[in-house]
């Protein structure tokens, strides 16, 4: 087996005063942080679509990023050789898990039979290297967006041919997850929405997208998969308006539809400020609701505005994701998937090695300072005595539904004016500041 990384050896931890870009500054696997280790809380996956397939295209120029596994011109033997390169990099990177769409494991036949004999050619081979290595398949997903039949849509297509398709795609694709293994199922309609009303009949698009959803359920239950289903929002990019476009319109639909204890979400940073909100917030609303299930890892640039899927650095943006991932005690069966890719500039086999050496640098100080921050307790106090007025009295009534309007007025008419009392925001935000510094010095 030819090696494709062969000046990079297995990154390790070497602490932040080593000069050696190819090491952990503050990502040490085993080192415990309470009662886990830094690796089964934050449960790293590598993205196959950007680290493996990216090629650098963007709309306005060609490919930049050569990739020695890509010299290959019969796609079935170029889809082995990147096989082995994913490998490798999985093992030397120390990533867990790896999460990939069909397509960009095995090459589209000239027929459906034949797609479906690639995928489960390369799975086979792909089962073999996980046992060799032990990495797992965090999730695994259909891509039904590339191809043009998907045009307008897979589930949400005009065409039931098209829908019938899909489905296909997604019943062989659940049985290749079964098979490797893999611990979560995601949907991510990128076309699934719509680009004008004109044309469109949006009630009976989202009824057969959920119709496709049970489908896939059914036959979950059929074929034995037990695995997490997700379902990533995004609310634009490719499509003009994607019905998936956020956690609140997400949590909608499943309500909807009776799908709500079958799902839990997935959520991409760089989704959420697509969407106008941070990143912070959309885990926020999904815990909430007992429906955050996995994340996709990564960070947009305000200035540009789209899906850049750039690897996570913002170090608050990350305590802010730790501190709603520990409250709820974790993200299993779900992870931390860099859903991320170098930036088409970044030419070196060695840069894919920075970008997520980063990445999960980022996560690890973030882990410590989201955890600091929880031990001490003192958010969480500042939050519980925010809301404490409602655990008694009036308070506790309404919480309840043990009151009316009547009564409330009368409450009202019988006291003071309520007073103004501090939110104390700034005092909070520097907290973080603290904390960050706090635990950086016990480094
Ligand atoms: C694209 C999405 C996609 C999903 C998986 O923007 O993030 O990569 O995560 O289909
Ligand atoms: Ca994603
Ligand atoms: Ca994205």
């Amino acid at each position: 087996m030819k090696e494709y990384f062969p000046n990079i050896d297995i990154v390790n931890y070497e602490g932040y005063a080593s000069s050696n870009p190819l090491s952990f500054k503050f990502y040490n696997s085993s080192e415990k942080v309470g009662d886990k280790t830094m690796a089964e809380h934050l449960r790293f996956a590598i993205s196959y679509w950007h680290t493996l397939c990216g090629t650098g295209l963007d709309p306005f120029g060609n490919q930049t990023l050569m990739r020695p596994w890509n010299d290959v011109s019969e796609p079935m033997a170029a889809a082995e050789e990147k096989l082995f390169a994913a490998f490798e990099f999985f093992q030397k990177i120390g990533a867990e898990y790896y999460c990939f769409h069909d397509r960009d494991m095995a090459p589209e036949g000239k027929t459906l039979a034949e797609s479906h004999d690639n995928l489960e050619k390369i799975c086979k081979m792909a089962l073999q290297l996980q046992k060799d290595s032990g990495v797992k398949l965090l999730w695994g997903t259909a891509n039904l967006f590339s191809h043009p039949r998907y045009m307008c849509g897979a589930a949400t297509n005009p065409d039931p041919k098209v829908f019938a398709v899909a489905g296909a795609q997604v019943k062989k694709m659940l049985e290749v997850t079964l098979m490797l293994g893999g611990e979560n199922y995601v949907f991510w309609g990128g076309r699934e929405g719509y680009e004008s009303l004109l044309n469109t009949d949006m009630k009976r698009e989202q009824e057969h997208f959920a119709n496709f959803l049970h489908m896939a359920l059914d036959y979950a239950k059929e074929i034995g998969f037990t695995g997490q289903f997700l379902i990533e929002p995004k609310p634009k990019e490719p499509t003009k308006h994607q019905y998936d476009y956020d956690v609140a319109t997400v949590i909608g639909f499943l309500k909807t539809y009776d799908l709500i204890d079958q799902f839990k979400i997935n959520i991409e940073a760089n989704h959420a400020t697509l969407a106008g909100h941070n990143f912070q917030h959309e885990l926020a609303l999904a815990s909430a609701h007992g429906l955050l299930g996995s994340v996709d890892a990564n960070r947009g640039d305000l200035l540009l505005g789209w899906d850049t899927d750039q690897f996570p650095t913002d170090i608050y943006d990350c305590v802010a994701a730790m501190g709603v991932i520990l409250n709820q005690d974790g993200l299993a069966p779900g992870g931390l998937n860099f859903d991320a890719k170098v930036r088409r500039t970044s030419t070196d086999l060695a840069d894919l090695f920075y970008a997520h050496i980063g990445g999960m640098d980022c996560f690890a100080l973030a882990l410590k300072v989201a955890h600091a921050i929880k031990t001490d307790g003192v958010m969480d106090a500042h939050i519980k005595n925010r809301y404490s007025r409602y655990d008694s009295g009036v308070g506790a009534k309404i919480e309840n539904g043990n009151t009316s309007l009547v009564e409330l007025e009368r409450f009202a008419l019988a006291n003071d004016a309520p007073k103004p009392v501090s939110a104390q925001q700034e005092k909070l935000e520097n907290i973080i500041n603290q904390y960050l510094v706090k635990v950086i010095k016990s480094l």
